[in-house]
């Protein structure tokens, strides 16, 4: 078969029909006596806080995913767990920070460690309450076949197992990399995915989001749509290419907002509106050294690969008509490991038996009056050595070295430029006056950084810190962490920041 009659879709269709000839009876009513919600998960790859239309975007426009915000409930100090891409999805799934799951930085094709089957995912969690559960999408939580997400609770997968870049035509290290596969199911579908291929990921698995709204239209589903894009290397299709003045940025994201809309309009016809949550974000800021080819933090300093804002605050916006109030805002702190607890609770599902550090945060997409932050602390560990602390309106950075393009030749047409180090001290900055962490307070705060490094401390000795060599109490390992000889070396990754040296076979 060429590239171009390559759909991803011939051994899909054939397995989606045997997926739905077993269809299970729908779960009993949630609170409140409504059946639970469908919910549909859109999660994006390295996109920055002011990569939306709602967020600032400019050069192209982004009408569907703003939509989102403006029928819904925008988070504006939303998190993940950490500025990279394996660490930030093993938090969306367990709903617990990566480092108490043992998965760190971005795994690479050759590694053999993988989300642990003893994690209770997402989509076991809504699974387990009679859900039917999809993935289209980047999982990279494991690429062996027993690690892929038809194993971790999803009823189908359809996507690539790893980052779009690792592959053998990556820009610096195409040596590094085997063929990219394509996967359906845990078997894979196309062995090398070309730069062809490439340019329909994006329409791919759109469709394939709305094709299983579709057939499970009559039952509570749960589809995880976690594009590739816009990672690098940016890919579009012929329709949406030279669209936007932002280039293949701008083009990329209104691809990615044309199948939003393709799923609100579906959800419209199928008039599951009020009775869809649908949430979109997206793992970790924009990849700076990419120049032209990242996208932009907005006003938040710093981005992928680092715990200043930019790196680890993402864009949320959560609409479900009827329940989340149209067009709110809501300023508390919240983050990825809060979606597990939340979906369950709002889905009337069991929590994970195991202990998670997400919350349920509702109240704040709901609109509750007075509703407030359950953290009093959020935390962002990265390469194993916890490097940020979120409270309040706080902002505590621990001393570490992080990168920054500043003053370096930026990235140009999917080449990248080339970071310089940047040493992190003591900085305390207060995110409500100083959203750009300007200016460091900290020898004017005492009180408030002896606060702050005490929660850490405590976090530290709970789930280990490797740059003091603390080997965290709590920490539960990874799949393929103990014993494996593969898991022992140091598979390359793609990237050429300290985050792709740091893995979870580096883990305690
Ligand atoms: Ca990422």
């Amino acid at each position: 078969m060429t590239s171009a009659t390559r759909p991803y879709g011939r051994a899909a269709a054939f397995l989606l029909l045997l997926a739905g000839s077993c269809c299970l009876p729908g779960p009993a009513p949630a609170r409140g006596g409504e059946p639970p919600p469908n919910i549909v998960l859109i999660f994006c790859d390295d996109l920055g806080y002011g990569d939306l239309g709602f967020s600032g975007a400019t050069g192209y426009a982004t009408p569907n995913i703003d939509r989102i915000a403006r029928e819904g409930v925008r988070l504006t100090d939303f998190y993940v767990s950490s500025a990279v891409c394996s660490a930030s999805r093993a938090a969306l799934m367990t709903g617990c920070y990566h480092e108490r799951v043992s998965i760190r930085g971005a795994l690479g094709p050759k590694m053999k460690v993988g989300l642990s089957h003893a994690e209770t995912t997402l989509a076991e969690v809504l699974k387990a309450r009679g859900y039917a559960t999809g993935m289209a999408g980047k999982w990279h939580l494991g690429c062996l076949p027993s690690q892929l997400p038809t194993h971790h609770g999803f009823d189908e997968y359809l996507g690539l197992p790893y980052s779009n870049d690792m592959w053998p035509h990556h820009p610096e290290a195409p040596k590094d990399f085997p063929n990219l596969p394509m996967i359906e199911g845990d078997r894979v579908i196309d062995a090398d995915v070309t730069a062809l291929d490439q340019k329909s990921l994006t329409g791919a698995y759109s469709r394939r989001a709305v094709e299983f709204i579709r057939k499970h239209a009559d039952r509570p589903f749960f589809f995880y749509l976690a594009h590739s894009m816009p990672h690098v290397p940016l890919f579009r299709s012929d329709a949406f290419a030279g669209r936007t003045r932002r280039g293949a940025f701008g083009d990329v994201i209104e691809e990615i907002d044309a199948g939003v809309g393709d799923i609100l309009r579906t959800l419209e016809e199928l008039k599951l509106d009020g009775r869809t949550l649908v949430i979109f974000t997206a793992d970790n800021g924009p990849w700076l050294s990419y120049g032209d080819h990242a996208g932009s933090a907005g006003p938040l300093r710093e981005g992928k690969g680092t715990s200043f804002e930019g790196g680890i605050r993402e864009p949320f916006a959560a609409r479900w008509p009827g329940h989340i109030p149209a067009g709110s805002t809501c300023r508390e702190v919240a983050a990825t490991i809060d979606l597990l607890p939340t979906l369950a609770a709002i889905a009337g599902a069991s929590p994970p038996p195991l202990p998670i550090d997400g919350k349920d945060i509702s109240p704040l997409l709901l609109g509750s009056p007075g509703a407030r932050s359950p953290h009093e602390a959020l935390f962002i560990w990265y390469g194993g050595s916890l490097q940020a602390i979120r409270s309040g309106d706080w902002k505590l950075l621990l001393p570490h070295q992080s990168q920054t393009m500043n003053g370096q030749a930026p990235g140009r047409g999917g080449i990248p430029g080339k970071y310089r180090k940047l040493p992190v001290g003591l900085e305390l900055y207060n995110l409500k006056d100083d959203l750009g962490e300007t200016t460091n307070i900290a020898a004017s705060h005492p009180d408030v950084v002896a606060r702050l490094r005490a929660l850490g401390d405590a976090m530290q000795h709970e789930l280990g810190d490797a740059s003091l060599k603390i080997k965290g109490r709590a920490v539960r390992p990874a799949d393929g962490q103990d014993g494996t000889p593969a898991a022992q070396g140091a598979p390359p990754t793609a990237g050429r920041g300290p985050e792709t040296r740091a893995h979870a076979a580096a883990a305690p």
